[in-house]
């Protein structure tokens, strides 16, 4: 068995830092074999390169469909060292052994997902076969064969080329990478086929959802609890925005309970047009307020519940600059009106860089976030035991409910802007939701109660004598009227109630209304959240 060079292909569509590698690989003796547009980059980087046509004897072919499907590459690739025939199988069909094969796809995500979108025709061009199949065969071989699909991997690669003893955890590592590579590209084209041909948006829907790894976490929901987090890279979800794609400018990295909070603060403030400040504790929305003044909304928003806003995520849906960072840095709690407010998060679309330079300077660990509105239609997915749950997105807004008036009292103009501004802030709480809100703020809320009248209560508790003239929204329909919920809501002073009616007691809703002379509204619409 003949002695062969140490052989590197290359075979690239994202061709950044190929210059170092092709480099890098060439003076560490490697011979390097390359397709057509990579071949040519390489060359224009002063590195020698052989064209894969010169080791096929064939011509890429069919517009590039077929350029290395080949057995003078496959068998270089895939044949094992440690078996004698496979050798002498290469030895007489001459072929070359390849030790490294470098590969990325074609640009099918961003082909597809780009604006204005990509005809049918030009998407099926960009599904890329012969790459995954180099990008297998080398990963199947890995024990003998470096698979490289990451740019970011490439000075590692070399530097494990130039050290002398050979580390299977490393080839494993790359091997995993690979199958990842090819397994997330797969599902994004199973995904656009299949809403090809499910004609869009139909509902359920194909679910490969390829998740890839960003990052393992601190910890998760507890210390004791090991947790990691994913990307989504769906093509629903790619350029949507939310959380997961927020830059984060400064602070501690994120943990679980975080990107929970973070995600429900940026939800509930994202739906807002006026300017507003929502802050969130244990994703519940404990305070929220809308002012042209962001200010004062801010300061609204602290005030609803200062407690629980202390340690909270605060997000905006305008841009902090200057006099709103200093604002949130310096605000002392109006419980003691001396601490100042700490918090975990804050999250807004934009900063100017005055309002970054103050914000980094309240804390170090202080997590600064930017993110894009999440977009609608989104797929939400939940784990049960042994299961996965899947729904759309709630994207009803009050704009598209009708708050149909059921009691003798009609709603003055403010108490229905009230009542839908309560309705909007009770569709972020989780249920059992009852929220108290005035003037464009929220004075109270209960959440999470499986007792409804539970629910109302604390939220009254919070509101106090605010609550006097206030709107009430309830996420669900209340069962009683009488000695419950509605009357105690009467009592307390509320002029408005919104809810979605559904009850077989609907009409007790009514006339307790009717008796205490409070507008009742009903929905038809509900806003359960679990
Ligand atoms: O059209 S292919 O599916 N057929 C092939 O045989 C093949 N071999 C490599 N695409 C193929 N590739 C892909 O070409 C690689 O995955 C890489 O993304 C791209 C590099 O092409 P070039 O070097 O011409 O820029």
């Amino acid at each position: 068995i003949s002695p062969r060079p140490k052989q590197a292909l290359i075979s690239l569509s994202d061709k950044t830092d190929l210059a170092f590698l092709g480099n890098g690989l060439q003076n560490l003796g490697y011979h390097i074999v390359s397709t057509g547009g990579t071949a040519s980059a390489l060359e224009k980087a002063g590195v020698t390169v052989t064209k894969v046509e010169s080791i096929t004897n064939f011509p890429e072919m069919l517009d590039g469909r077929v350029k290395t499907l080949h057995p003078g590459i496959h068998a270089g690739i895939l044949a094992r060292r440690d078996q004698k025939h496979h050798m002498e199988a290469l030895d007489k069909h001459n072929i070359g052994l390849f030790d490294i094969v470098v590969v990325n796809l074609y640009p099918f995500y961003d082909k597809v997902t780009s604006i204005g979108g990509v005809t049918f025709e030009d998407g099926i061009e960009n599904i890329d076969i012969g790459g995954p199949t180099l990008i297998r065969a080398a990963a199947k071989n890995h024990a003998d064969v470096l698979v490289v699909v990451d740019y970011k991997d490439y000075p590692a690669v070399l530097e494990f080329l130039q050290g002398q003893q050979d580390d299977q955890g490393f080839r494993k590592k790359l091997a995993w990478k690979a199958f990842q590579h090819v397994a997330s590209y797969d599902s994004a084209v199973s995904e656009w086929l299949w809403r090809q041909s499910a004609g869009g948006d139909k509902f359920p829907p194909n679910l490969t959802v390829p998740l890839s790894l960003r990052s393992p976490l601190r910890y998760g929901e507890n210390p004791h609890q090991k947790a990691a987090f994913y990307e989504d890279k769906s093509l629903s979800v790619v350029n949507s925005g939310g959380i997961a794609t927020a830059t984060q400018h400064h602070g501690k990295e994120m943990s679980y309970n975080n990107y929970l909070d973070a995600d429900a603060a940026w939800n509930c403030v994202s739906e807002f047009k006026n300017p507003t400040c929502v802050i969130v504790k244990h994703t519940n929305p404990c305070g929220v307020a809308s002012r042209q003044d962001i200010l004062e909304a801010y300061r609204l928003a602290v005030k609803a519940d200062p407690v629980s806003a202390f340690g909270g995520i605060v997000a905006f849906n305008t841009t902090i600059d200057e006099d709103l960072a200093r604002e949130i840095r310096e605000f002392r709690s109006p419980t003691d009106g001396e601490t100042r407010m700490f918090y975990e998060i804050v999250v807004a679309p934009k900063y100017t860089e005055k309002g970054l330079e103050v914000l980094r300077g309240k804390s170090k660990t202080l997590r600064i976030l930017e993110a894009k509105k999440s977009g609608s239609g989104m797929l939400s997915l939940r784990q049960v035991g042994g299961g996965w749950l899947a729904q759309e997105s709630d994207d009803l807004t009050p704009e598209d409910i009708k708050f149909n008036v059921m009691s003798q009292r009609v709603p003055q103009e403010n108490e229905l802007s009230d009542a839908k501004f309560a309705w909007l802030c009770v569709k972020h709480v989780k249920s059992n939701a009852i929220v108290i809100a005035k003037n464009n703020c929220m004075l109270g809320m209960g959440s999470g109660q499986p007792n409804r009248l539970e629910s109302l209560r604390i939220a009254f508790r919070k509101a106090g004598e605010e609550a006097k003239g206030a709107a009430l929204a309830s996420d669900a329909f209340f069962p009683f009227a009488w000695n419950d919920a509605v009357e105690e809501a009467c009592q307390n002073g509320v002029t408005v109630i919104a809810e979605p009616g559904g009850s077989m007691r609907d009409n007790d809703a009514v006339e307790c209304c009717n008796k205490y002379g409070v507008a009742l509204l009903f929905t038809n619409v509900r806003h359960f959240k679990h």
